[in-house]
Order: structure tokens, then C-alpha cells, then sequence
């Protein structure tokens, strides 16, 4: 029986099968049964036919294409290849013809775990790889959507926070400073995946889409900007939406240039073995309701994720109300940039790896957290809601991994502020501008003299804190801080214009601040015997931006930055007790 549905059922052809008939220029020449043959021979080689098709007629040009197809399809000898249509032609040509009328087969069964690669890894092809190509495709097509549009990427980013007014309620919902930093995240980046995937398979892209992310802390090159992000085209030569127009990311960043290991490092969030409570050492951030830029935020949140921002992004323009410079580095431009997304990846992949260290570390338990919920837009377009339980397990609840299980051993724990709670023991006591590097002094009063020099002994913890950060803008760039000449942390402003502006309700903290743990640079400058409680000095030091490979940093004089001033830079110190983690 013959299969196809344009051969089934053709008593001339049925006949030719059983061979029992022919079809030749003599023979049954004309007719639909010819048209068949014709039409099936087309489906073999378009170009079977170049001069009359499928016409119904077995002329010449039909009579060779069968002798065609019996040499190359049958593997007749050309000597032994007739031109009329018998069995085995008639056979061969239901088969092809039945193959291409089937249905397509059934593409490859989506995946119920998805990997989310380091995208440093992702260059089999460099610097091209079919997730990142299928990435760059994906967002433009979310370009090319109206801003109007829940999956438009311009919609997307704005979820974060936006600069255009009217704002939709969806839009402005970012949520830093606060222990729902990094549930918040996961949950926004979890459905832009889904509508990044939902376009990747729509354009035929791998079925087992993941967002790539960008693991900085590592050797060169990967403390660099990833290669997809420099290229002006993709592979086909069209422009490559991963590439911002020149300002669009700090010019150094773009030509290549390394991110430092004192900004990459996130081994002192790591340490933390507690998400969240009081002081400002916290690995999630400080308990708060539904917000942004007005709480405590955890020291991961900080450190890479604040100050990779400001590194990326660069400086920004006086007044720009804008995306189109240092979009990194202000929150209502932060998500246009396509980098924005693989950064939160590995904060989120951070976040993973943090709980699989062990030691104690664990999400909060509190139902406050846990039941919060946050509202974002699926693949669909449709509105979507999930609180902090339900996003507590990446594979098992939002069925993603990242390529770096298992974790390794865990860091060891540092000594962590339990109780009792840390004194104040000097203090700087004016307001200083560090537009410049800056040595200040701190003043050790008489009533704190003793708790300072007993930071000599290592049973004692010890927090610099830097205190009521004010500046009308970021500048751009991160701050070192230094006590006696040694690098204790670094801190950005990231998200202080949402501070200030009235026109967000939720903000409105007077000042940022930043606690960093100076233990370990107390102990070693005990161990030069540098310790002298008369002679405790903190520098602050802005900066300059990464310069392009090869090139010297611009000076920090050079660069005009806007006022930042420091209202108070303070020594805390915890006297050991009995709770803590030596
Ligand atoms: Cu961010």
C-alpha cells in the first residue's frame, strides 16, 4: 500500500507498485497520476523540474528527472537507467513524499531543570555561543516590544525603577536595602528568564535556555566584561543589542578593562553566618517592610552587588534624567543595560551558594519574610505573584541550578557581634568631603581610652562604621576605606538618589552606612606594632574608574565628582564574651 497522501489511493500508481503497469512518454503520459509523480520529484529536488513543474505531461524533462533519481536515489547504474516510472520508483518517491507530509516531529521536551551557566564558560565559539546568541536575539525582540507590553524589556527594567512618568504601579518596586533585597531579585529575575526563554524558543533557539551570569571573581579575563557584551555585531553582522552605545557602561569596562579583586571579593558576605538582624554585618540584610534604599542592607548586597554596579556604570552626568550614560549605576537604568541580568544571576547564585556553606547559615524564619509577597508579569504578559517560601529552593520550587554545585567547603565563620552589643570607641568629629582622598583622625575619649587599647588583644571585635553618607547624587565611583594605611572595605553609593528623592515615598534615610569588620586589620597592625590608640587614622579614597587595558586611571581631580561627605566615621568595639565566635 502506498503511504502518502498524494500517492494512497491511485489505482495507476498502486499498479505501477505491484508492477503491474508504467507510466513512459508512451504510457499514461498525461494526467494527474503524472502530476504526482511530478509533484513527488519536486519534493525530492525543488529543482528536479526547472522548466515546466508539475505540468501533468511526461515529456522530456520529466523522463530525465527520473532517470535522475533512479542514478542518485536507487543507485542504478547510469547505463542500466531507464526513463520510465516502474516499481521501485514509484516506491521510493511514496516514501520521501510520506516523510515530508508527516507532521514535524515533536521538539525536544522542555528541560525540568535549568542550568544557568557561568558565561565565562560560554565560548566554545568565541566569542560567540548559542546561549548567548540566542540571548542578544531575545532581547531585541523584548526591544522591539511597546513599553505598554508586561514582557517588553523597557516594561522589565522599569519593574526595577524608572525615570518615566506616568509610572504604571507595576513599575518602581526594586527592593535594596532590606533583608527582601535578595528575594526580591530572585523572584525578578526568575520571570525575566521565562520571557527571555518564551522568545528564545520562538525565534528557535536551545530549549534549554538559561540565563548565562557573570562570575567576576575570578582570574582575568574573567574579572572582565564578557565578550558578547563588547562585540559590535552578532555572528549574521546585525548590530548586537548586548553592546551599549559608547557611555552606556564605564569606557573602561567596555575596552575590557579589569574589575578589581578588592571589588569582585564577596568572601567577607560569605563569612556572615547570619541573614539578617541589627549592625549592618549581615549576609541578607537588616529586617524591613516592603521598600527600597531605606533599611540596613546585607553585606552581599554591598559588596560585589552595590559596587560592581558603580564600577560598570561609571559616572553619570550632573542632572542626567536619563538612560543614556553610566546606566548601571543608577537603579532606574540599571535593568536597560543587558548585563544587569547576569550580575543578578550570580548575586542570586551567591545567595545559593551562601546556604550550602553551612555553619549555621540559613534563610530567616520569620513570616514576615516568608510571606511577603511581590508582584511581577510571566511570559504571557500575565500578572503573577510569590512570597519569600515560595522561592526558597531554586531547583526544587523554581526548577534552576547553577553549574557550580557542589559547593566547596565552607570559609570559616568570623567573629560575629552576638552580644554584648559593640561600644562606641573613637569617633571622627567633623564632617569631612571626600571628593579627595582624606585622612582623618579618629578621637579616642578619655571614657573609652581602655576599650581601645585592649583591642591589642585578639578577643575583641571590632567594627568601622561609616556613617550619615551624604551626596546629592553618585558620583560613579567606589570608596576605599583605610585604617592606618590598610584597606579595610570599600563602599559605593549605589542607589542614594532614590534616597533623596521626595517623590518616592518609601525613601527618605538620612545618610547611608556602612559597617566593616576591622578585626583582622587591628590584629595585623598589632602584629607590626603599629597599634597606637593616639594615632588611629582612617583614609577614604575615591576611585578612579577602570581605565581600558594598557591605560593609566584618570585622576580622581580629573573627574569632577559631586560632593560626598562622610558625617561621622566611628570605631566600634565588642568586647569578647561567651557568644562569640572566636
Ligand atoms: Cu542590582
Amino acid at each position: 500500500m502506498l503511504r502518502s497522501q498524494l500517492f494512497a489511493n491511485d489505482a495507476l500508481l498502486q499498479s505501477i507498485a505491484d508492477d503491474n503497469d508504467r507510466i513512459s512518454r508512451t504510457r499514461h503520459s498525461r494526467g494527474d497520476s503524472v502530476r504526482k509523480v511530478q509533484t513527488a520529484l519536486l519534493t525530492w529536488d525543488p529543482g528536479a523540474l526547472p522548466r515546466f513543474g508539475a505540468d501533468a505531461v511526461y515529456g522530456n524533462e520529466t523522463a530525465a528527472a527520473v532517470r535522475r533519481f533512479k542514478i542518485e536515489e536507487l543507485s542504478v547504474a547510469p547505463a542500466q537507467a531507464i526513463d520510465d516510472v516502474g516499481p521501485r520508483t514509484v516506491i521510493r518517491l511514496d516514501e520521501i513524499q510520506a516523510a515530508a507530509e508527516a507532521p514535524p516531529p515533536p521538539p525536544p521536551p522542555t528541560p525540568t531543570l535549568f542550568v544557568r551557566r557561568d558565561v565565562w564558560t560560554l565560548q566554545s565559539a568565541a566569542p560567540w555561543d548559542p546561549i548567548t546568541i540566542a540571548y542578544a536575539r531575545a532581547v531585541r525582540t523584548m526591544q522591539a516590544r511597546p513599553m505598554s507590553d508586561p514582557t517588553s524589556w523597557a516594561f522589565q527594567a522599569a519593574i526595577h525603577a524608572s525615570f518615566v512618568t506616568p509610572a504604571n504601579p507595576a513599575w518602581n518596586g526594586c527592593q535594596h536595602a532590606s533583608w527582601f533585597f535578595l528575594p526580591w531579585h530572585r523572584m525578578y529575575v526568575f520571570f525575566f528568564e521565562k520571557i527571555v526563554r518564551a522568545a528564545v524558543l520562538a525565534d528557535g533557539g536551545p530549549s534549554d535556555f538559561a540565563l548565562p551570569y557573570w562570575n567576576y571573581d575570578q582570574a582575568t579575563p574573567r574579572n572582565t566584561l564578557p565578550q558578547p557584551f563588547r562585540e559590535p555585531t552578532l555572528p549574521d553582522g546585525t548590530p548586537n543589542p548586548l553592546m551599549l552605545p559608547a557611555g552606556g557602561r564605564s569606557a573602561g569596562i567596555q575596552a575590557g578593562g579589569q574589575l578589581r579583586t578588592a571589588d569582585t571579593d564577596s568572601s567577607n558576605a560569605m563569612a556572615s553566618t547570619i541573614f539578617t538582624g541589627p549592625g549592618g554585618t549581615t549576609f541578607g540584610g537588616g529586617v524591613s517592610a516592603p521598600a527600597h534604599f531605606d533599611g540596613e542592607s546585607g553585606m552581599l548586597e554591598l559588596q560585589p552587588h552595590n559596587i560592581i554596579h558603580v564600577v560598570v556604570g561609571g559616572p553619570r552626568p550632573a542632572g542626567a534624567t536619563n538612560c543614556n550614560v553610566g546606566l548601571m549605576t543608577d537603579p532606574r537604568c540599571a535593568a536597560l543595560d543587558p548585563i544587569f541580568w547576569l550580575h543578578h544571576a550570580n548575586i542570586d547564585r551567591l545567595w545559593n551558594r551562601w546556604l550550602d556553606s553551612g555553619g549555621g547559615r540559613a534563610n530567616p524564619a520569620d513570616s514576615a519574610w516568608l510571606t511577603q509577597q511581590f508582584g511581577f508579569f510571566d511570559e504571557t504578559g500575565t500578572a503573577v505573584r510569590l512570597a519569600g517560601s515560595d522561592i526558597l529552593d531554586s531547583a526544587t520550587q523554581l526548577n534552576y541550578v547553577y553549574d557550580d554545585r557542589p559547593t566547596p567547603v565552607a570559609p570559616p565563620p568570623r567573629v560575629t557581634p552576638v552580644a554584648p552589643p559593640p561600644e562606641l570607641g573613637a569617633a571622627t568629629d567633623q564632617v569631612i568631603d571626600v571628593t579627595r582622598r582624606v585622612t582623618a583622625r579618629l578621637v579616642v575619649p578619655d571614657s573609652t581610652r581602655s576599650l581601645i587599647e585592649r583591642l591589642s588583644s585578639r578577643a575583641v571585635g571590632a567594627f568601622l562604621a561609616i556613617e550619615n553618607i551624604e551626596a546629592e547624587r553618585n558620583p560613579g565611583v567606589v570608596f576605599d576605606i583605610l585604617l592606618n594605611e590598610r584597606r579595610v572595605g570599600t563602599f559605593s553609593l549605589f542607589g542614594i538618589e532614590l534616597m533623596n528623592d521626595p517623590d518616592h515615598v518609601h525613601d527618605g534615610a538620612p545618610g547611608l552606612r556602612h559597617t566593616f569588620d576591622a578585626a583582622e586589620v587591628i590584629a595585623s597592625l598589632v602584629s607590626m606594632n603599629r597599634w597606637d590608640p593616639d594615632a588611629l587614622d582612617v583614609t577614604v579614597e575615591p576611585v578612579p574608574p577602570v581605565p581600558p587595558p594598557g591605560e593609566e586611571p584618570v585622576a580622581i581631580e580629573d573627574l569632577d565628582l559631586p560632593p560626598v561627605r562622610i558625617g561621622r566615621i566611628a570605631l566600634f568595639v565588642a568586647e569578647a564574651g561567651p557568644d562569640l565566635v572566636a
